[in-house]
């Protein structure tokens, strides 16, 4: 299948193996992007925006150590990308007033009765009375598979077999608000007129918004559908305006190019995402999760695997500076490096990047020990009590045996933790005194540094 996004990773690929000079690449690679998304119908100023911010940032941004210029440039691209489809911000999935109140629209198949389900599930859970109704006449099962999905999840229905949906829309609203006192409601449509005529659906949802007047209008976009998002995104945005878009079936083969598409068409923000079958299968957007998914491939993976990385890294660094500083560090950071350590996996060796990691050694003697002692030391200290954690000058013999207990470990391995706890403050204690010296930390930076 070929979307705007198995393109742009195929010019991943071949940027980072090019040979030209950076500037050069990033020119290429600037100018067949452009002409991708301008042949995937994304509208030609957004194109023209995103090209010169990545090309900006692209020649003036300089890569953090241990990172290759062209390696930094795809982390460009891929915040770029993420920006495009929602930014940094979460979309705000939650009610903004009350009734509120949801019409699903979208194309035959594409999952609106699932997704109807999907979110009176995701309202119920966090607290909302939610209802359900459909007003899908044409489709003979259509009643019974959301009546069915209500049940399931306990919610009440409302629906009628037969009808004038604009008509069995309002009662639904009627019903479900006066009778049984919703604070939210999910009304499914029709992805088939009777007649099949698309246009006849296209009006039906139109006087269905009219009348019911819903909070927000949430167009349905199945993600394997590619490039043809566009046209019809756009075809009901101008029927009734869309508030926002659900990308349903991602946990199928498609790599949802289209939802790129759905998104530039309306103007709209991508709020949930679908990948399954099954109610639960259902959260709420991340652009960034979303585009290291369709980019996550081959290069590309790796690639943002090292970025996370280095994320983690700063956090590390940040809580190690402080220590330094204060000459002492807490259980709940050496919790927080074990944790990281293990989450970094094979790329651990990004941590020799951190000043002064290498150097304190925090980590090392469990790196010896592999995989085995860091969820052992992880496990002990889950099996600490806050107070604990903050003062464990506190575990004595018999809080000692309740912590081996509790975390399934031994008496000697806790003590051992307990060692190493002193021998990492020790040392900070050391530094802080300036009776030794640690390389590649700046300490003139921090407050309170080694100087007295
Ligand atoms: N794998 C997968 N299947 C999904 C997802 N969402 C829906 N489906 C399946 O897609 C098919 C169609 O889903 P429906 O919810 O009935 O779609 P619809 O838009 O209501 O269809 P019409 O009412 O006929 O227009 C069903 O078999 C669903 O189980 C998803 O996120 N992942
Ligand atoms: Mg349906």
């Amino acid at each position: 299948m070929s979307t705007v996004f198995s393109k742009i990773r195929d010019l991943v690929s071949s940027f980072l193996r090019s040979s030209e000079s950076y500037e050069e690449a990033v020119g290429i690679f600037v100018k067949e992007l452009q002409k991708e998304m301008i042949r995937a119908d994304v509208n030609v100023r957004v194109v023209s925006e995103l090209t010169s911010r990545i090309k900006e940032r692209a020649l003036k941004e300089e890569p953090p150590p241990g990172v290759l210029r062209k390696e930094w440039f795809i982390k460009i691209v891929y915040d770029e990308l993420s920006k495009l489809l929602g930014g940094d911000t979460s979309p705000e999935p939650f009610p903004k007033s009350f009734p509120w109140i949801v019409l699903l629209v979208g194309i035959q198949g594409s999952g609106k009765t699932t997704t109807a389900g999907k979110l009176a599930l995701f309202y119920k859970k966090r607290g909302y009375r939610v209802g359900l109704a459909t007003t899908d006449v044409y489709r003979p099962a259509a009643y019974d598979q959301l009546k069915q999905i209500a049940d399931s999840i306990g919610v009440p229905f409302y629906g009628e077999r037969s009808g004038d949906p604009i008509e069995i829309a309002k009662k639904s609203i009627k019903t479900l608000l006066n009778e049984y006192f919703c604070d939210v409601v999910i009304v499914d449509t029709a992805g088939r007129h009777g007649y099949g005529k698309e246009e006849d659906l296209l009006k039906e949802m139109k006087y269905i918004a009219e009348s019911i007047k819903p909070s927000e209008v949430v167009l349905v976009v199945d993600a394997s559908i590619g490039q043809k998002a566009f046209d019809l995104a756009k075809k009901f945005h101008e029927w009734t305006p869309i508030g926002s878009i659900v990308i349903t079936k991602l946990d199928g083969t498609a790599r949802g190019g289209g939802a790129l598409s759905a998104v530039t068409a309306t103007g709209a923000k991508i709020k949930f995402i679908g990948d399954g079958e099954k109610l639960e299968d259902f959260e709420v957007f991340n652009s960034r999760k979303f585009v290291a998914r369709i980019l996550g491939l081959g290069d590309i993976e790796s690639l943002l695997e090292k970025f996370r990385a280095i994320e983690e890294s700063d956090e590390i660094r940040r809580r190690l500076e402080k220590a330094v500083a204060i000459g002492r560090m807490s259980m709940r950071d050496i919790y927080h490096q074990l944790k990281s350590i293990k989450k970094l996996g094979p790329l651990r060796k990004i941590l020799d990047l951190v000043p002064g990691f290498s150097m304190l050694k925090i980590g090392d003697e469990v790196l010896r020990g592999g995989e085995k002692k860091m969820d052992v030391w992880v496990s002990i200290i889950d099996s600490m009590t806050y107070r604990e954690l903050d003062n464990p000058e506190l575990v004595d013999k018999s809080r000692a045996r309740r912590i081996a207990v509790g975390s399934g470990r031994s008496i000697s391995e806790v003590r051992e933790l307990l060692n190493y706890y002193e021998l990492v403050n020790k040392m900070l204690r050391d530094l802080k005194r300036g009776k030794i010296r640690l390389k590649g930390l700046d300490l003139s930076k921090l407050g309170g540094g080694s100087g007295e």
